[in-house]
């Protein structure tokens, strides 16, 4: 085939995947959703991924301690409800009925009986496959061409959580591959939560919010403030596309991993949750220290993260590197970050004009990492920062 002739197939195969990807729901086209209609995602979704920490280095084990600890340090009652296997949990090669067979040396008691445990906890399993022929590892199977099988046996075993990733794609657009998982998890009879990760290689934010509950914006997240902060920056561009139901994904937590100090994992874990970013710990939480356990378990941040209103919020402010973050929350409040991403200490301000607050407003200013609150606020509200360290308010204006 010339190249023309496979651009033509390519369209033409986009196209039945996007509405295969639709079409199996009672929707009028007047009322048509923009986010896939599994209900699931109405606010970003919190829990903990193996990845960042653990690598393949994974086992029943230590899932289900993790899931004991998720328990008995608070974190689940705090929100955090997804216990997320990563890469590495399956055998290189599916059965004799094509199913994907989880590891025997690993995963002995399978699948099943892990969400079985996991469940008893009052918490939810997620799995992990490829829109490829393999997984990144190379040690287990991609879904591509199994979507439905594999949907069904996900939905089988009781997992609630799909992260399905981008390697050994045979050069395919993710337009054409991750529709049909999206469409397999729909019919699968369970609801699963459909976190794509398509590493931001196709903007997906522009036309993902009808495949999947989360997209990821860009590459790997790695443990250290250069990667953090241009990630939060790469994210950021896609923030109107994100509401309830889809969701932009700057990929998982570090906070508690080692490579950032406290005031940058602070930074890193104010600016995702008010990004409205999935809050997926990445470090052992068997084994964390109370440092870790304080920034992960601030009540007051989850609670901008887990808003209703489902904005996320933007850099709205940038002067070199000193960076105002803001976006509105339910009942007209506002949240914000004073942010000094430079070598030193500076004083960071954030003007009402900067959060488009009406100039004569008079507001509240809880501090979120200080539990104060200043009362009756005009103007603006400023801060002195030391380096990399950020400080995070919700104004509440008065009324009347
Ligand atoms: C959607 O697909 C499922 C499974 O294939 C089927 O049971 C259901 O009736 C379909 N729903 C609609 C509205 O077509
Ligand atoms: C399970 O994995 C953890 C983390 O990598 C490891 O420390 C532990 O030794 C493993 N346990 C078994 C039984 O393999
Ligand atoms: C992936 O699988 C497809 C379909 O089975 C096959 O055509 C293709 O050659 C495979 N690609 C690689 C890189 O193995
Ligand atoms: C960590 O927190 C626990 C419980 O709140 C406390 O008992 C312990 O002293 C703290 N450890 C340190 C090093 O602060
Ligand atoms: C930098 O700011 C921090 C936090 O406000 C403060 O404790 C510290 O004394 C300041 N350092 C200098 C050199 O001004
Ligand atoms: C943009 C900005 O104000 N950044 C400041 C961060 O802190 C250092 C030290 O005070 C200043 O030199 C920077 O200008």
């Amino acid at each position: 085939m010339d190249k023309v002739m496979v651009m033509f197939c390519m369209l033409i195969a986009y196209t039945c995947a996007c509405s295969l990807g639709r079409n199996n729901k009672t929707m009028s086209t007047a009322d048509m959703s923009y986010f896939t209609e599994n209900g699931l995602g109405q606010t970003p979704p919190m829990g903990w991924n193996s990845w960042n920490h653990f690598g393949c280095d994974i086992n029943e084990t230590l899932i289900r301690s993790t899931a004991d600890a998720m328990v008995s340090t608070g974190l689940a009652s705090l929100g955090y409800k997804y216990i997320n296997l990563d890469d590495c949990w399956a055998e290189l090669n599916r059965d004799s009925q094509g199913n994907m067979v989880p590891k025997a040396s690993t995963f002995p008691s399978g699948i099943k009986a892990l969400a079985y445990y996991v469940h008893g906890k009052g918490l939810k399993l997620g799995v992990y496959s490829d829109a490829g022929n393999l997984t990144c590892s190379k040690r287990m199977p991609g879904s591509l061409g199994h979507e439905v099988q594999d949907a069904k046996t996900f939905a089988s075993w009781g997992v609630d959580y799909l992260k399905y990733d981008n390697c050994e794609n045979n050069g395919i657009s993710p337009r054409l591959r991750y529709p049909p998982m999206s469409e397999a998890l729909l019919n699968s009879g369970r609801p699963i939560f459909f976190s794509m990760c398509e590493w931001g290689r196709e903007d997906p934010a522009t036309w993902a919010k009808s495949v999947g509950n989360s997209w990821r914006t860009t590459g790997d997240i790695k443990d250290n403030w250069k990667s953090m902060t241009s990630i939060a920056d790469a994210n950021d561009k896609w923030a109107s596309y994100a509401g309830p139901g889809g969701w932009n994904d700057p990929d998982m937590l570090e906070v508690g991993n080692g490579g950032m100090t406290t005031e940058e994992y602070r930074a890193h874990f104010s600016i995702w949750a008010l990004a409205k970013a999935p809050l997926l710990v990445g470090c052992d939480i068997q084994a964390m220290d109370n440092t870790t356990s304080e920034l992960i378990s601030n009540s007051e941040v989850i609670a901008v993260n887990q808003d209703t209103l489902g904005v996320q919020g933007k850099k709205v402010k940038s002067n070199s590197d000193l960076e105002v973050w803001a976006g509105p929350l339910s009942n007209n409040k506002v949240a914000v970050i004073l942010w000094n991403r430079s070598s030193s200490n500076a004083t960071v301000t954030a003007s009402w004009s900067d959060l488009g607050l009406e100039s004569g407003t008079i507001v509240d200013a809880r501090d979120l990492w200080d539990h104060s609150t200043q009362s009756s606020v005009s103007g603006d509200i400023s801060a002195e920062l030391a380096s990399h360290a950020c400080k995070m308010y919700v104004l509440t204006p008065q009324s009347g």
